[in-house]
């Protein structure tokens, strides 16, 4: 939450940010935050009479949200307004007009206090992560050679839709030599025997996603694919053990990264090892190479390694987790163990 003595006025125009402090989904506006007053201007036909945090709301044409606020500024006797995201040029101009003089864009202000969630927050991920879960169970029914990359996608999507989510993110299913390819598309690819299919996907519950990793293998699993599969499992437990309150990003990382680079597979974890999620995707801090970022209880990161050999295949494994005091909060409960189909 947003503590309430602000310095100065902030006028909230980024659509996320919004959601964060209003809670509903897709209302066209822009929120003004003051010492004094705490306003959603709506110009959607769409006017919610009450909404959560406060907030009063008042419906206007999106044109009059310049002097709206000029006027609140001149009652207020204040002159220096704080505006981030997209701020529309008309907006501005209509400010600067009324002699609002001193305008400061500070992107990443409401990012910051999105970063540690709330209960009501860490509620919503656990159903999404709850629904990316069900998929996973159900999905395992049906993988079978034949069955192509697209269609185990869309099963998974059908699956998460079912269960009431919103969205989804975007959803990896990378076969064979794909899985090598950490981002990589689905495809007419159809799955084969001996195949490591990984699945990387999720969705939103009111806003808030979820974001679950797993590989499997069709069949029986070769020597070497077991003995990528331990070490990512291994990584990915190590860290998960390690993380709570007050380490550092890019140890967090270095803990992962140093299991794999302790076997023959060193050098093949070819990204981070987590981001930041919430109502983004990807947001704030994460567990990241370089970073110096402190973890605070109740920032909520996904932890997820992976070993990538172009030509063979690759495996990734990733749950989100709520940073606790004393350790952390895993939200996704999907098996970790190797599974055989
Ligand atoms: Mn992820």
């Amino acid at each position: 939450m947003i503590p309430s003595h602000l310095e100065n006025p902030i006028l909230i125009t980024n659509r996320v940010n919004q959601r964060w402090l209003h809670h509903l989904p897709m209302v066209q506006g822009a929120i003004y935050l003051s010492k004094q007053k705490r306003i959603f201007f709506s110009w959607g036909r769409f006017a919610p009479e009450n909404l959560p945090n406060g907030l009063e709301v008042k419906t206007i044409a999106a044109e009059e949200l310049g002097c709206q606020v000029a006027k609140l500024l001149r009652e207020s006797h204040v002159k220096k307004l704080i505006l981030e995201g997209d701020v529309p040029y008309y907006v501005y101009h209509a400010l600067e007009e009324r002699g609002v003089r001193s305008l400061v864009i500070r992107d990443g202000v409401i990012e910051h206090f999105r970063e540690t969630k709330d209960e009501w927050e860490i509620a919503q991920l656990a159903e999404a992560s709850r629904i990316t879960d069900l998929a996973f169970s159900k999905i395992l029914g049906d993988l079978k050679p034949g069955l192509t990359e697209l269609e185990v996608a869309a099963k998974l999507e059908y699956y998460m839709r079912l269960e009431g989510c919103e969205e989804f993110n975007k959803t990896i299913v990378a076969s064979g030599v794909n899985s090598a390819k950490p981002h990589h598309w689905p495809t007419n690819k159809p799955l084969e025997k001996g195949d490591f299919v990984t699945m990387d996907y999720g969705c939103t519950v009111n806003g808030y996603h979820s974001d679950l990793t797993r590989t499997v293998v069709l069949g029986r699993a070769g020597e070497k694919q077991k003995a990528i599969y331990e070490t990512v499992l291994q990584a990915q437990q190590t860290a998960t053990r390690a993380l709570k309150a007050g380490k550092i990003s890019n140890e967090m990382d270095k803990i992962a990264r140093d299991v794999i680079d302790g076997t023959e597979f060193r050098g093949s974890f070819l990204h981070n090892l987590g981001h930041g999620i919430g109502l983004d995707i990807h947001e704030g801090t994460g567990l990241v190479q370089g970073s110096e970022a402190v973890l605070k209880q109740g920032m909520v990161v996904s932890i997820e390694p992976g070993i990538y050999l172009p030509g063979f295949g690759g495996v990734r494994i990733e749950d989100i987790a709520v940073v606790e005091q004393d350790g952390c909060r895993v939200l996704e409960h999907s098996d970790h163990a190797l599974i055989e189909l």
